[in-house]
């Protein structure tokens, strides 16, 4: 199985995250990666390579060019200010405020107007680091347009928390949703994503919301107790073209693997009775029981048996790496997910 792999996920280096009220260590960090990259050598799952540069086109094809443009030109605008500290946002157009009036044309406001939360900072090799990220998930993608069955996109910074013109949850550019589009593009009639990070995927939902060329679901924390909180309850459907596929598992903290997999086994029929030309997996092991920020109770063999039920499916597969915090124990369970999935 082909992995793809960029050191240029080194160039993001958030140095703080609010937690309980006091600054710490940003729980995504650059180890994280290097983590996973181990494993996947270690057990020999075949080649890695380096990202080759698709451009900025399947980009937009997702994301709002304003927004991109903003992602892209924030650092140097940032230190022209004299600032050399990580840019964070902490204001935010919360309710009754104009979300959709005039963009500011203050970095602070701008940056406002485009976060949902302050945990995507942005440093000097943020946009080195997203652009590289989406052109690994790219770049995993077109080895399965070249017939391969899996690949595996090593994204880091993750991106599924990511919308159309908003970053958060450490995410930027929503690295699945382009891949996602991409097949569409390379003409693939339906794309199922099945999105397993702790978190709900709440800026791939939202990318997808009003249609029926790609089915979304996702296993996670409830919202009414979970990150990010305003979005994946139950009842989310989809809307217009899109009511039907969108589905929307929330389980409550202290979950294992006997909840979860209920879970899985209802989102693998949908996912089955939508028949896709292709499968992307959002793979984020947040889910496992020493995650530092998470309440689930998955073990490393559970990624085994997770891989394994994927793999019935029988689809063209996409791995993109999301989220995941136990750092000495993400590459195992990562790479068990990819193993249980080859068999
Ligand atoms: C991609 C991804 O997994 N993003 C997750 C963002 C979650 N941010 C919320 C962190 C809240 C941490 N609270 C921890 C409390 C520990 N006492
Ligand atoms: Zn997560």
């Amino acid at each position: 199985m082909l992995t793809v792999y960029s050191d240029d996920h080194r160039l993001h280096f958030g140095q703080s995250e609010l937690v309980d009220g006091k600054l710490q260590p940003c729980f995504e960090m650059p180890s994280r990666a290097d983590t996973v990259l181990a494993r996947v050598r270690q057990q020999n799952l075949g080649e890695v390579i380096a990202p080759r540069d698709f451009g900025l086109e399947p980009i937009l094809r997702v994301h709002d060019r304003r927004y991109v443009e903003f992602l892209k030109g924030a650092w140097a605008r940032w230190a022209a200010e004299g600032h050399s500290g990580d840019l964070v946002s902490t204001t935010f157009p919360g309710r009754r405020l104009r979300r959709d009036g005039p963009i500011p044309t203050a970095l602070m406001g701008e940056l406002g107007h485009y976060s949902f939360d302050t945990e995507a900072p942005i440093t000097a090799g943020t946009w080195q680091a997203i652009y590289s990220s989406a052109q690994v998930a790219l770049t995993a993608q077109d080895h399965m347009r070249q017939g391969a069955n899996m690949a595996f996109g090593l994204c880091r910074p993750p991106g599924h928390h990511a919308g159309s013109d908003f970053m958060g949850g450490y995410c930027f550019l929503n690295n699945a949703a382009i891949v996602t589009q991409a097949f569409l593009d390379q003409g693939a009639r339906r794309v199922a994503i099945l999105d397993v990070d702790y978190h709900h995927g709440n800026g791939t939902q939202e990318l997808f919301y009003n249609r029926d060329d790609v089915l979304f679901a996702s296993i996670h924390g409830d919202p009414l107790v979970e990150y990010p909180y305003f979005l994946g309850h139950a009842d989310e459907r989809g809307e217009g073209a899109g009511e039907g596929f969108n589905f929307n598992y929330p389980l409550p903290h202290g979950t294992g693997w006997d909840g979860w997999s209920a879970a899985l086994e209802d989102a693998c029929r949908k996912i089955a009775d939508y028949a896709p030309d292709a499968l992307v997996i959002s793979l984020g092991v947040d889910t496992y029981k020493d995650d530092p920020i998470s309440q689930f109770k998955l073990d490393s063999p559970d990624y085994l048996r997770m891989g394994q039920r994927i793999a019935v499916l029988g689809l063209p597969t996409l791995f993109i790496m999301e989220g995941g915090y136990a750092v000495e124990a993400i590459g195992v369970n990562a790479v068990n997910v990819l193993q249980g999935f080859e068999g």
